[in-house]
Formats: C-alpha cells, structure tokens, sequence
C-alpha cells in the first residue's frame, strides 16, 4: 500500500513541478526579453500592414509571422539568457529596416520592395536625396520603436540582475527545442490555411499585396530572396515547360488574332514615315480633363488630342521598373518582369521592339533623354531594344542653373536642344525612329518657381458693401502635393507645345507621325485626391464624408484614375475622319506595338497586346494580375470586381479572363526570364 502511496506521490509531484516548468506565468518571467523580442517585431509587422494596405487585421498574416520571428528567433537559446539580446537585436533591426523600407517603398510604388531589384541601386544613387526623405513620413519613423523598446526592457533587465536569476532556472537546449517546436506549428498552421491559389502566388511572386496581406511582411521577404536569388538560376532549370507554353499560346493566338494579316482601314498608312515617340513622364489623362480659374491645365496635350487620335481609356502597366517598365511594354507588347525588372536583370536579351523592327525597314532609330545615361541601365538597354544612338546626358548642354528642373534639363530646354539632335538625324537618314524621354514632370514636384505664372488656387470675385468688386482668391490646390503637380504637368504640357511649334517651324512635322504617351500615374496618395475633390469653395474647407456632395475615392476610383493619355497625330490628322478620332476601347501600353505596326506596316511574332483596331473585347492585364475590360475592373489581390455601369457579365467570362490574364503574365516571363525570343530568331537565321 505504501508503495502505491509513494508512487502516486511521485508521479503527483513530477506532474506538478513539470506544471510549474510550463506554467505561463512562469514562462513569461522568465523570458521577458523573448517575449518582447515576439511582440515588438508581430506589431511592426501589423502597423506596416497598416500603413501601407490599411489592413487592419489579418489573423493568417499573424500566424506566419510568429513562424518566422519564433523559429529566426529560437536560435537566441543557445546563447546564455544574457547574451541572447546579442541574437534578438539585430534579428530586430533586420525585421524593422523590412518593414520600413517597405513603407517607404509602398508609398512611391504602391507594391512591396523586392531583393531583385538591390542591382538596380546604382540608379537610386541618382535620385535627389531629397526624393527618399521626402517619402519617409512620421507615420512610418513609428516602425522604429521596436528594437529601441527591445534595447529599454534589455537595460532594465540588467539592472534588476534579472539575468542572473533567470540563468538557474535557464534549460537553455529545452527553450531552444520548445521555441523551434512552437515555430513549426505555426508553420503547420500557416500551411494548412493555404488555398490552392497561395501556392502559385508565392511562387510566381507578382501579386505582392496579396502576399503581405496573406504571410505577412516577413515571409514575404524571405520568400523573395529565395525566388530573387532563384532567378539567377531559372534559365537553367524550367526552360522546357517555358517554352511549350510560350509555342502553344503563339501557336493559338496566331489563329485567332492572324497578327500579321490585319486589313483594316488604319493598314500601312503611315508606312514609310518618321515617327517621334514622346514619353512623357507621369502625364495623366485626367491632367486633360481639368482647368484651374477657366485655364486649361493641358491646353497644349487637348489640342492634339482633339485634332488626331487620342485613345481616352488607355492604361500604363508598369511594374516597379515604372519608366522603364513602360518603355518596355511600349516597345515589345510584352509586360513588365515579374521579379526585378527588364531594364536591369534581363537587358541581355533579344527582343521584337520597335526599333529593331523599323531598322528592318531601313529605319533609323535614336533615343534621347537628360539624365544619366546608367539610370535604369538605359545605356545598355537601348542598344538591345535596337536602338542606334542614346542621347542622354553628356550630350545636353546642362551648364545653364536656369535651365534645371527637378532630376535634371528642363523639359524646354530639352525639346529645343533635341530639335536640332532631330534636325540633324533627318538630314543624315532617309527615316527616322526618335524616342524623347521627358523628366521634368518627376516627382517631387518642387521646382514651384520654374513652372511658370499658371496657379492652381481658386479666384474669384465679390462686391464689397461699397459696392466695389473686389478680386480674392483661396489657396485651393495651392501648397498641396497634387497642387505642386498641376503646376509642373502645365509646365510640361506647354514644354510640348514649343516643341510642337520647333518641331513645325523647322519642318520637321511634314513626313512625321507624332506619338505621345504618358508613361505612367503620378501616383500621388488618395487623400490628395480626397481633398481635390471634396473642396468647399464657399468655405476654403472639404465637405465632410457624411456630407451628401462627398465624393469618395476609393481603390477602384483611384485605380480607374490611374488612365495616362496616348496620342497619335499628324499635322495633316485634323478634320480626316479616320486620323481624327476618340477611340474609348480600354488598352494598354502592350497594345500600341501591335497598333503602330499595322500602321507603319511591320511584321512581330511575340507580343501580348493587339491591334486596337482589331480588337474586340481588349482586355488590359496588370503586372500585379488585376485586369480590366470595357466591362469591369478586376482586382486579383482581394479577388474581387467591380462591375461598371449597365454592364453585364458572366461568371464564365470572369473566369476566362482570369485564366487568360495569369496566362499572359506566365508567358511574358518566360520570354523575359528564358530568352524565348532569341530562339525565334535563330531559327529564322
Ligand atoms: C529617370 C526618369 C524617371 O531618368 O525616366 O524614371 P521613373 O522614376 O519614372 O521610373
Ligand atoms: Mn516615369
């Protein structure tokens, strides 16, 4: 009986010490510093969600972080209880410099930092200091808290000898096992909450919110260094599977679309003439749509428009390449990379663009642009997209102050030097393929006194109790962000305009194609938009949200406002009733390869886009995977749709388009990542 008694008493007392080991109360006291190291870096990792997406709360989110911050930080148990701070500060540090540089990031790019894009940092080397820190704002200085409040609970630890203490009780391997097993349950878990979908997006990689919303920031950091440093390796490994479904989807699409066998009444009618692209730099098609005190804000833009062909629902589907993304998609019909960018990480490749297509017809090409000939890899670039000659730079004359806008060469004084650049090229070439690359309407936006006399605020008058009128005015856009963008924009537009009447004056404008493009958004913060149009005028304040004239921008107004102008003209356009037209199909910047090429009359086997006046249900895909037709906006991170005005569709439709975009966004990749065009081309040889 004693025995029994003894043995109950035994196992009753094993039981309860390994209680008191797991009790939380004791756990807790005794692993302050790894508790806080847990906490701070979960809520960092949640205000970056935040401040960014404006994600509140994303219980999935939080389960991948915890995997993350416990299993990185698990191997702090190896070290004595006051050593580990030696492991978890700069573990913090680490997770906090993700958070804000993504913060940082998301407010210029609207899309999360990527390590693919660290060989593109000798570009960041030439933007204005002033553009970083001007984009670091209070609300993301909060994101360093976490290792500053790790550092204070470490120092109170110390002097309360809490170290000490803790060492006795301290089963450093135990922790550590523990500390590893949690991580993986929380792995387990983050693994079992994944939908078919996950799988793919992580590793393709494109649809980043969806990712951070999804995994959290960490994750999807960890995630892309491994796919980022993947990428170096790819062309190695998947180029059988990359090029069966770039040749199946060409071989379908060459049945369907017959690409090189449009007739319609836009065929070959520019063939043989010059064309001079402008790219103009964060244009917007809403710019043409406003006026500041009866003044149009793009008077010089609408006149074009209005005399040749404008296409008034065009969207630009840059990726974080931006500029260069656009010159890209604008060249080849092809869609941005979908980890770093073209420019940069794949620039040593064969590509169908415009300007190796038009030297095919014996055309001369050149690109001109006033800032530094490495940014965006532009030197190296041009040459691969076929371009002959890259004027950047070195060959303006930049000594004039006066002439400085921003990153570089005022837009004016750039279209004037470049006229004589075109003027010279013209007299040496039968024809001529010239690109110009705008700078000055680049953000900031704070060149304020360059810009000319043109004010955005809102004038008016009013008759005094004498009965005098008397002028006043409100500061309206005036001092804003976007206000300081109107200003610059008008600027840029009347830039054009000269260049225009150069152009003409030099009769430069006689056998030429004029093409112009806004290369993408501005991409300025919604609550500048919010202000711009909820502005009282009778009482200088904005209405209130409950106020009935309140008008909301939400994700899909802003997205749909995103629209850049896209212009083709001629002098002789006007009054013609083909050339002279409003064409409001949605498209994109891949369709106006395939547009122009029927046009100028070349031939192209890859690209994504289509004639748009061959196209029939055009539909625009994002890099990002949201899409839109003339029916509806798509938007893939949230998976849902917006469904414009008396417009019907059908599940089936919606789910095609869904295929038919990750299809576009697969094959554009593989042509990128794997070379495909190359492969074409040596076979031709
Ligand atoms: C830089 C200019 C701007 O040379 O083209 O590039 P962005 O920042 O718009 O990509
Ligand atoms: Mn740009």
């Amino acid at each position: 009986m004693k025995t029994v008694k003894d043995f109950i008493n035994k196992i009753y007392k094993k039981i309860n010490k390994r209680i008191k080991e797991i009790s939380v109360v004791l756990y807790i006291k005794t692993n302050v510093l790894f508790i806080t190291y847990v906490l701070v870096n979960l809520i960092n990792s949640w205000l970056l969600r935040i401040v960014t997406m404006g994600n509140l709360f994303s219980f999935k989110a939080i389960i991948s972080d915890l995997a993350f911050i416990l299993i990185v930080g698990s191997f702090a148990y190896l070290l004595k209880p006051r050593k580990q701070i030696r492991i978890l500060m700069p573990l913090t540090i680490i997770m906090m410099l993700a958070c804000l540089i993504n913060a940082v990031y998301y407010e210029n790019y609207v899309s999360f930092a990527s390590f693919s894009l660290l060989s593109t940092a000798s570009f960041l080397g030439d933007m204005d200091g002033a553009v970083v820190t001007s984009l670091i704002k209070l609300k993301d200085i909060i994101l360093i808290f976490a290792p500053i409040v790790l550092l204070i609970v470490h120092i109170i630890l110390k002097k309360r000898k809490y170290y000490q203490k803790v060492e006795i009780i301290e089963r450093p391997k135990k922790r550590f096992l523990n500390t590893v097993i949690l991580g993986a349950l929380a792995v387990f878990a983050t693994i079992s909450m994944m939908q078919g979908a996950d799988y793919s997006r992580l590793k393709k990689q494109w649809n980043r919110e969806y990712l951070v919303q999804r995994f959290g920031i960490y994750v999807y950091q960890l995630n892309d260094a491994i796919k980022s440093t993947e990428s170096k390796f790819t062309s190695v490994f998947g180029y059988d599977k990359a090029s069966k479904t770039v040749r199946e989807f060409y071989e379908e699409k060459e049945k369907t679309d017959n690409i090189n066998n449009i007739n319609n009444e836009y065929t070959n009618i520019f063939e043989g003439k010059n064309v001079i692209v402008i790219h103009a730099e964060s244009m917007m098609t809403q710019d043409m749509t406003l006026s500041f005190n009866n003044k149009e804000l793009t008077p010089n833009l609408n006149r074009l428009a209005n005399e040749g062909l404008f296409f008034s629902n065009y969207y630009s589907q840059v990726s974080v390449g931006t500029s260069s993304d656009t010159e890209f998609t604008f060249n080849t019909s092809l869609l941005p990379a979908s980890i770093g960018t073209v420019f940069v990480n794949y620039w040593k490749r064969t590509y169908e663009a415009i300007p190796n297509l038009l030297k095919q017809k014996g055309y001369y090409s050149a690109s001109m642009h006033a800032n530094n000939a490495s940014f965006w890899n532009r030197n190296v670039m041009h040459e691969t997209l076929g371009y002959d000659k890259f004027y950047a730079k070195d060959t303006f004359d930049n000594s004039n102050p006066e002439n400085i806008i921003g990153l570089g060469l005022s837009d004016k004084e750039f279209f004037k030097q470049a006229t004589s650049k075109i003027k010279k090229i013209s007299e040496e070439n039968e024809k001529y393929y010239v690109t110009l690359i705008t700078l000055s309407n680049h953000t900031p936006w704070d060149d304020e006194d360059k810009y000319g006399s043109y004010t955005v605020d809102y004038k008016y008058t009013e008759t005094d109790e004498q009965g005098n009128v008397v002028e006043k005015s409100l500061p309206y856009m005036e001092g804003t962000q976007l206000g300081r963008y109107f200003k610059s924009v008008h600027y840029a537009d009347e830039a054009l305009g000269e260049f225009v009447n150069e152009l003409d004056a030099n009769g430069l404008l006689d056998n030429t194609v004029l093409v112009i493009y806004g290369d993408h958004d501005a991409k300025i913060a919604k609550k500048e938009y919010k202000y711009f149009y909820n502005y009282d005028f009778e009482t200088g304040d904005t209405y209130d949200s409950d106020d009935e004239r309140y008008v909301d921008v939400d994700y899909y107004n802003y997205e749909l406002n995103r629209k850049v102008p896209f212009i083709i003209w001629t002098k002789n356009s006007k009054g013609d009733s083909k050339l002279n037209k409003k064409i409001d199909k949605v498209m994109g910047m891949y369709d106006a390869m395939p547009t122009l090429a029927n046009m100028l009359n070349f031939d192209f086997k890859y690209g994504l886009g289509h004639d748009i006046f061959n196209s029939n249900n055009n539909i625009v895909v994002f890099p990002n995977g949201n899409w839109i037709t003339d029916k509806m906006y798509y938007n893939a991170q949230k998976e849902e749709h917006f469904l414009f005005k008396n417009s019907v569709i059908t599940d089936d439709e919606i789910q095609k388009n869904k295929e038919y975009a990750n299809k576009l966004l697969d094959v554009s990749d593989s042509i990128i990542v794997y070379d495909l065009e190359k492969e074409n081309k040596d076979e031709e040889n």
